[in-house]
């Protein structure tokens, strides 16, 4: 992914296909949502996918080459929002299938150059996957992999009514360091720090040099600006601690998909 100079905006979206459950502005034919993205100043577009084949890739280069926008961001949740398959499965052949739908993803993400993510992809932990194990067991295998793509692996603290491991950035940042490999970062998303961390600039700033990618959505997770969340401090700590990378804001369609996602860029740019 090529380094900015400053923190750059991206809108989370997903093909037309995508389950109900992708938290996606816009579920749309890929070329559609990526030119209003551009044409609302968005500098680059996250695709959430639940598979390798569901994209046309060289017709998204080709509209990346037409307007301008990167992807900086290949996100992953689908594939555990689809049939449950996950990296801490108790059933060896979920986790097996987790890893496989996982690192075609990682193909992609190789292809456009773009990070993709871990989030509630890695599972829960329960009596038949009482430890972490199975986390990273098949976080190493994954991080094998992105070494030889050249992909870096973002991991996604998440909160606690989704998932039951890794909710708060301090966890994450404890398997992080534990894992210790330079293609694993982490990617805080504000909507689950906002419930899990005990404050949301303070962890931006202590966990600085792991942060590689943010997710942005108010805390109802509408467009910034539709809760109480203050993302001028927010932005404010992020820009002091030196971060150079993408805020991506993955928020819900409400009222409705355009709005949204053109309040949403408006209240950030105000503070970049
Ligand atoms: C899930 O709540 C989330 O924030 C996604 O980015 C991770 O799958
Ligand atoms: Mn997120």
């Amino acid at each position: 992914m090529s380094k900015s100079a400053t923190i750059k905006t991206a809108l989370a979206v997903a093909p037309e296909n995508a389950l109900m459950s992708a938290f996606v502005v816009f579920r749309d034919k890929l070329e559609t949502s990526m030119i209003k993205a551009a044409e609302m100043g968005y500098d680059g577009v996250e695709l959430a996918l639940l598979s390798r084949d569901q994209v046309d890739l060289k017709s998204v280069k080709k509209i990346m080459k037409e307007t301008g926008l990167e992807i900086p961001m290949v996100s992953t949740g689908q594939i555990f929002a689809d049939t449950g398959v996950n990296f801490t499965h108790p059933e060896k052949e979920k986790r097996e299938k987790a890893l496989t739908d996982f690192l075609g993803l990682m193909e992609a993400a190789s292809e456009l150059e773009s990070l993709v993510n871990v989030g509630r992809l890695r599972g829960t932990l329960n009596e038949g996957s009482p430890s972490l194990d199975y986390f990273n067991e098949y976080m190493t295998r994954a991080l094998a992999r992105a070494d030889e793509l050249g992909v870096t692996i973002a991991l996604e603290p998440v909160n606690r009514y989704e998932i039951n491991f890794l909710n708060s950035c301090e966890q994450t940042a404890e398997v992080i360091l534990n894992l210790n490999h330079p293609r694993l970062t982490m990617m805080p998303d504000v909507f689950h720090m906002n419930i899990e961390d005990p404050s949301i600039e303070g962890s931006l700033w202590k966990y600085a040099d792991l942060i590689s990618y943010v997710h942005f959505a108010d805390s109802n997770r509408w467009a910034p600006g539709r809760g109480h969340l203050d993302f001028q401090s927010i932005v404010s700590a992020l820009k002091q601690t030196g971060y150079k990378g993408y805020v991506s804001l993955e928020i819900l369609p409400y009222p409705e998909p355009d709005l949204a996602a053109r309040e949403g860029i408006n209240t950030i740019r105000k503070f970049l």
